[in-house]
Parts: C-alpha cells; structure tokens; sequence
C-alpha cells in the first residue's frame, strides 16, 4: 500500500495539448495543486525508449520544449519503447501504465471520445478505460466531440459516467452539455465509496468522474460552439485525422477564442487535478480489499 496517494497526471497534453510556454507552467502547476491536496504527482511520459512514472522538474521543462516527441496512445506506446526516443502518453497510455504501477486515480482536462462527423474515430481513451482499474477525473469529453456518440460508446462500454456535483455531462469549456450523466455524487467520498464496490464485486475497467470547470472561467456555449464548430470546418478542409485532429482543433480554438479557451483549459485542469487528489484521499481511507 502507497504511503501517500498518488496521482497520475498525462503529459499529452504538455507535448500536444499547450504551446510553449504554456504546457510547461500548466504541467509544473498541476504538480503543486496535487501537492497542496497532500498527494504525490505523477507525470508519466517515455523518454529515451524507457517508461518513467513521474518526472522530475527537469525532465518536465525537456519534454515541454522538445520537438520530437510522439503522441502516444496504447499502441504507440510499443513503437517508442522497442524503437527508442521520446513519448507524451494520451489518456489511454498513462491510465495503463499508472494502473500497473498501482496508481488509483488520473487528472486531466478532457478525455477523448467520438469525433464529430466521423463516428469511426473513437478515441482509444474509451477502450483503455473499460479495461483498466483507474479513476479518470476529467471535465468532460473534450466539447470538440461528438458528446452524445461518446456518451453511448461509454456506456456500450460499461464505463460508469459519474457526474461531481452536477446532474448533466459537463461540456469542458462550459458548464454544462445538457446530456445526462448516470449518476451524481457531491464528495470525494461517494466516488471512493462506488469505486471500492466496483472492485470489490471484480467490476472490469475504470470509472469516469466529470467536473464541470469552475463558474468564474467557464467559457459561454455560444462562444465555445461557434469556436468548436469554425475549427471543425477548418480541420475538414485541412484534411486533419486522426491523433493529429485534437492537437490541430485546440490550436484553432486557441486563436479563435482569443486565447480564452487556453485560460479555461488551465483553470479545468487545475480543478480536476484538485478534485481527483481529494479522491485519492478518499480511496486510501477506505480499508483494503
Ligand atoms: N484534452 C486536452 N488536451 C489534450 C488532450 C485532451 O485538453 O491534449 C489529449 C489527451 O491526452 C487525450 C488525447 O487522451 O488528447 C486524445 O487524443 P485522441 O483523440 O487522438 O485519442
Ligand atoms: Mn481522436
């Protein structure tokens, strides 16, 4: 049994998900939220060929300027482990490898999910986390996707949608996407409490908590659409699929909002990271299995 308890954080988003110097203060920052909470942080990422669970200050400022660094999901991550080099690890790649370093909990900002107008890029964040025991705080399925297919892929799943104090599926920049979530829960406690039953009763795969962004730096839903939807068309008419497409619609949202979205992002981050060490406290205050 861990001393302290852990949090895993991704570092895809330090690599693909911020421009420089951004993704670096963001990544150093969510560090200290979990610190602040009594929790150990753990960045997860692969440098030179080799897994590493958290990384020093160091390291994290290394991989927020380098170039060269691949995107990893689950699958990737064999290319650069057999083959050498750096990888940023996605949702789908930190959960797995933090599950097998007996991590119970992960902060980030958005998982994915299904993409809008291409109902057959399902993000593999979906398929990790019906398969591996980790708790997953995010904000929502990033608002780029389709939320109503990504909710129905969830649940085909059998990935509990939990939503933290709120009734609805949070939509990352804003507040609310309307769209139900399965059940809500109001304390770290209630999460530990349905995360224990699920494993003690050997429930497969992990579970999905969503925390609306903080009211003050919510982005409004007519602002955060019009964005979403001008760089979808613009992400069509580039011809951008695939890993490249979340990289490449943040960045277009980025300009469109002014950098808005950017803050937003930051401050969802920051909450979750928060939230998701809070949980951790909870699950380690539970009795053992
Ligand atoms: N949310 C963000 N920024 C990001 C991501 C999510 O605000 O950079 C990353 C996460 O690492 C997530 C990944 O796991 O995008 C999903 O990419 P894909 O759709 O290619 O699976
Ligand atoms: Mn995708």
């Amino acid at each position: 049994m861990q001393h302290c308890p852990i949090v895993a954080l991704e570092s895809t988003l330090i690599t693909h998900g911020f421009a420089y110097p951004d993704n670096l203060h963001i990544a150093l920052e969510l560090e200290h939220v979990v610190r602040e909470n009594s929790a150990q942080p753990a960045t997860i990422a692969i440098l030179d060929g080799k897994v590493r669970v958290g990384l020093t200050e160091a390291e994290i400022r290394l991989l927020a300027q380098a170039q060269n660094v691949r995107k990893c999901s689950t699958r990737d991550l064999g290319y650069v482990l057999g083959l050498g080099g750096h990888g940023s690890t996605t949702v789908a790649a930190t959960i797995f490898l933090a599950a097998r370093h007996n991590i119970r909990v992960m902060a980030t900002g958005g998982i994915g999910g299904v993409h809008r107008g291409h109902p057959f890029d399902v993000s593999a964040d979906l398929t990790e986390l019906a398969r591996t025991p980790i708790t997953v705080v995010c904000a929502g399925p990033k608002a780029l996707l389709d939320l109503e297919l990504t909710l129905e892929h969830l649940e085909t799943l059998g990935v509990p949608v939990i939503g933290y104090q709120t009734d609805t599926l949070p939509a990352f920049f804003a507040r609310s996407s309307r769209l139900p979530v399965d059940v809500r829960v109001d304390t770290p406690e209630e999460v530990a409490r349905i995360v224990r039953a699920r494993r003690e009763h050997a429930l497969p795969g992990g579970e999905l908590v969503c925390v609306p962004i903080p009211e003050s730096e919510a982005l409004s839903e007519d602002v955060a659409e019009a964005a979403i939807a001008e760089a979808q068309r613009r992400a069509d008419a580039a011809g951008v699929r695939g890993a490249a497409a979340t990289p490449f619609m943040l960045a277009e949202i980025a300009r469109l909002t002014n950098g808005a979205s950017v803050r937003a992002n930051m401050a969802l981050l920051r909450n979750n990271a928060r939230v998701a060490a809070q949980i951790a406290h909870a699950l380690h205050a539970l009795p053992a299995l």
